[in-house]
């Protein structure tokens, strides 16, 4: 991968941090509209969509999550990925059900991992039953991977199945979460040497392990992963002022690196997506 633009994805919602904690956090369609026009105009090619109802708690429904793939189709040409990880509370039919709002891509993650005080159920038959459905359905997967066990569990799934729509094998390594992988240099360098050959990936780090994760994924010739999915703070007492601050900081360190952000067209032609527009 070393030589190729930097893929910034943006991650600007979660499941995990609250309306009321977070005044940023966009949560209605219209915010999540406006964040991702700007997120785009700052470098992102690709956004990890998490949404809410009404009620601006997660949700899995849906008529909202198709909606919110017409409406980011429309407004942007951002690559759309759906999370199917959702919430630790969402049960595996919901979680499966999010690939009938036809995206882009979704993510896909590669086993169980303790998740702060809760645990974020991936068992291998759930992981299988997701995998087949995108081959069917011609949804690029990216393959999250938490811990170096999952990177394991990724090898078994595409020696056992083949490989994903499109060819790419695309992945993300979550780190930092309380329960998975450490967001440091060395655990980062010991999970890319063990991703399949040809995979391209991203990292994000969560909470403070942020900046150590950025510069170690481009310093290894990886791409990014940023937002407030993962990173409520800019700095050491400086709340995250939007999402478009955490991407416009991503692509100035890709820039320094050598490896500037990546069009969303370039987005496209990596991993392999499915034309949808
Ligand atoms: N919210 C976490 C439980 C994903 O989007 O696929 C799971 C998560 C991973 O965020
Ligand atoms: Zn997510």
């Amino acid at each position: 991968m070393r030589g190729m633009n930097t893929l910034i994805t943006v991650a600007p919602t979660g499941a995990e941090s609250a309306k009321a904690d977070v005044p940023a956090l966009p949560v209605t369609l219209d915010e999540l509209i406006e964040t991702a026009k700007a997120c785009e105009k700052a470098g992102a090619a690709l956004i990890h969509v998490h949404i809410r109802g009404a009620d601006t708690e997660p949700t899995l429904d849906l008529g909202r999550l198709r909606d919110t793939v017409a409406a980011l189709r429309a407004e942007t040409s951002l690559v759309v990925q759906l999370s199917t990880g959702g919430a630790v509370t969402d049960p595996y039919e919901d979680r499966i059900r999010v690939l009938d709002a036809e995206p882009d891509s979704c993510s896909l993650t590669c086993g169980t991992v303790n998740f702060g005080a809760d645990v974020f159920m991936n068992p291998w038959p759930f992981m299988v039953q997701l995998y087949r459905l995108t081959q069917e359905r011609e949804v690029v997967p990216e393959f999250e991977l938490f811990d170096l066990g999952h990177v394991a569990s990724l090898n078994r799934l595409l020696d056992k199945y083949g490989l994903p729509y499109g060819g790419q094998i695309h992945c993300d390594l979550v780190m930092g979460v309380p329960g998975g992988m450490p967001g440091t240099a060395d655990a980062l360098v010991t999970a890319v040497n063990a991703l399949p050959a040809g995979a391209s990936w991203s990292a994000t780090g969560v909470g403070r392990t942020t900046m150590p994760v950025a510069l170690s994924a481009l310093a290894k010739g990886g791409h990014l992963r940023v937002g407030m999915e993962d990173t409520l703070m800019f700095a050491k007492g400086q709340p995250v002022r939007d999402n478009a601050q955490l991407v416009e900081r991503a692509a100035a360190l890709a820039a320094i690196a050598g490896r500037p952000a990546m069009s969303p067209v370039d987005a496209r032609a990596l991993l392999k997506t499915k034309d949808r527009r």
